[in-house]
């Protein structure tokens, strides 16, 4: 049984978003047309808090994209995105979200970030995704969405760790790219067993 994991195709990720990601809308129209050849469909969303820890206005004299050392390790700052129930936090306008079995939302812990769609950046904190795949008898997962480099990167290292044959879409998928993270995502997951098609 195969899943299509969709992460976070959202309005903030796209460009004129408060964390706008080149040609992040251009991958709608071939993630839809994906979704027929799966078993299950699930789309993520990162959904944060007002005043999230992973935002540099939370932290007074830091500026978006620096490192900041957390209790749980360094956390990049990022403008702020995607706030529960903002316009930036909805879906693509033009993603089929009525085709998804399950919407999983994560960052909404105020002092943890959440990149994967499996476990917080604390690394321990699980969202429930796995127990969702397992009991719905998935072994194979592909993933498209956003950002190549950061969500989809540490998701798809994730699910390749917890024993799931993964494959990314990388034609489905477009990237933040800071200071090579693009290269080292793509070696990280590599590495890790993932499958980088398209
Ligand atoms: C993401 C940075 C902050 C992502 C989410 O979806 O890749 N990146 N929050
Ligand atoms: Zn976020």
């Amino acid at each position: 049984m195969r899943a299509l994991l969709v992460i976070d195709v959202q309005v903030d990720f796209c460009p004129g978003g408060a964390l706008a990601v080149a040609g992040g809308d251009a991958i709608v129209p071939g993630i839809n047309a994906a979704m027929g050849a799966y078993d299950a469909v699930v789309l993520t969303q990162d959904w944060h808090p007002a005043g999230h820890a992973s935002f540099a206005t939370s932290h007074p004299g830091r500026a978006a994209f620096d490192s900041l050392q957390m209790a749980y390790g360094a956390q990049t700052l990022w403008p702020d995105h995607c706030v529960q129930g903002s316009p930036g936090a909805a879906f693509h306008a033009g993603l089929h979200t009525d085709r998804a079995d399950l919407i999983i939302r994560k960052g909404f812990r105020p002092a943890v970030d959440s990149y994967s769609a499996f476990f917080e950046n604390d690394r321990t904190t699980p969202t429930g995704l796995e127990g969702y795949l397992r009991t719905r008898g998935i072994t194979e997962v592909t993933l498209a969405g956003l950002a190549t480099d950061y969500c989809v990167n540490y998701s798809a290292q994730d699910a390749a760790r917890l024993g799931f044959a993964v494959t990314v879409r990388a034609d489905l998928c477009r990237a933040i790219d800071m200071g090579g993270s693009l290269a080292q995502a793509m070696t990280d997951m590599t590495a890790r067993g993932v499958v980088i098609a398209g």
